[in-house]
């Protein structure tokens, strides 16, 4: 009987040891421990034992019944101690970072530039990046003859309804609200346009451009100057100057190119002998960012409005190249080819 609960001990001990959970662990402890478990059994059997040797039997089967369940208690802490630990949370591990997006550097240009006309009280008008030759050419007193309306400056497309083509500036877009609409109003006009450049570090055969136009009684080349001098300083900052040189549009006239102080150098190292030039400007001072002009009368009354009654100004600008000037862009093509290193600086 001695030896029997000597081995039954040590059974029951390599099998704690070598139980992986707690579910093996309480399986042990039925196995030997429980009513009908293994110890149990023997100690039903204490009648056979001869009565001289009855209590140090008795003695020892308490003995190994308490090895045994000191042996899974011990093990089920130590286990217990261990699933706990896995739980734990260490605050101090970096947390899960996860990749934002930004906005578009065209896209927040085009914000900022509205932004500075709607505090004027423009509103933002939209329009048809596929449009007719009427409303990209002839409302705008774009005559036949003019090389934009070549087939190779323009993109065409093959249609039975007739003659439509990817606009090549936003001014349609004018020419279709001017017609539905009635003076005085203030409008900007951003958007997609194409014409068949062939690519280069500052050319792309599609670019976006916002025009504005305000239309009204008494509207004045003042009223020109006024408004795009309060945008040049919100957009280039409040000591920026600016400068009209004479030019040239169908659809406006007089019409004028718009220049500002270069907002790197303000135009100083172009005074300073022996420095290097300004990369910006290259040393001239000023960077050209607008064309604009008085509405051309024969635009008036191509959308029928009288040309002796209303007058209007009227202006275009290309964003791209108004956010490679703000932001040191050396390439347009950075703009298109959407790398998320590029995208990210923004
Ligand atoms: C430029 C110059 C300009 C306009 C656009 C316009 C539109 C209508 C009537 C009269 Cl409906 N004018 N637009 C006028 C002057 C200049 O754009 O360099 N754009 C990038």
């Amino acid at each position: 009987m001695k030896d029997q609960l000597k081995k039954l001990e040590q059974e029951a001990l390599g099998e704690v040891r070598s139980a992986a959970d707690r579910d093996s662990l309480e399986t042990v402890r039925t196995k030997y421990l429980g009513r009908k478990g293994l110890l149990t059994e023997i100690f039903k059997k204490i009648g056979e034992v001869p009565v001289a040797e009855r209590p140090e039997i008795g003695n020892l089967i308490n003995q190994v019944k308490n090895n045994v369940a000191a042996a899974l208690d011990e093990k089920l802490r130590s286990s217990a101690g261990a699933e706990r630990k896995v739980e734990k949370i260490d605050i101090t591990l970096p947390g899960v970072s996860f990749k934002h997006g930004s906005t578009h550097p065209i896209t927040r240009t085009i914000e900022d530039i509205s932004e500075a006309f709607l505090s004027l009280g423009f509103r933002v008008v939209e329009g048809p990046e596929i449009e007719t030759e009427h409303y990209n050419f002839e409302a705008l007193n774009i005559p036949l003859e003019h090389p934009s309306r070549d087939a190779f400056d323009t993109f065409y497309l093959h249609s039975p309804a007739g003659s439509h083509l990817l606009r090549s500036h936003t001014s349609p877009v004018q020419a279709r609200f001017m017609e539905k609409n009635s003076p005085p109003f203030a409008i900007i006009v951003p958007g997609r346009v194409f014409r068949p450049d062939a690519t280069d570090a500052t050319h792309s055969f599609m670019f976006h451009q916002i025009e504005g136009l305000v239309v009204g009684e008494r509207i004045t080349f003042a009223d020109l100057k006024g408004v795009l001098a309060i945008f040049a300083r919100q957009l280039f900052g409040e000591d920026t100057q600016m400068r009209f040189r004479p030019s040239f549009f169908p659809f406006t006239e007089p019409s004028a190119e718009v220049d500002i102080s270069c907002f790197i150098c303000k135009g100083e190292k172009a005074k300073a002998q022996g420095q290097k030039r300004c990369s910006v400007c290259g040393g001239r001072g000023w960077l050209e960012i607008l064309g604009a002009g008085m509405v051309n009368p024969k635009v008036f009354k191509n959308v029928g409005y009288d040309p002796e009654k209303v007058t209007g100004f009227a202006f275009g600008m290309g964003v791209e190249r108004i956010a490679m000037l703000k932001y040191g862009i050396n390439d347009i093509r950075l703009f298109f080819e959407n790398d998320v290193r590029f995208l990210h600086q923004f």
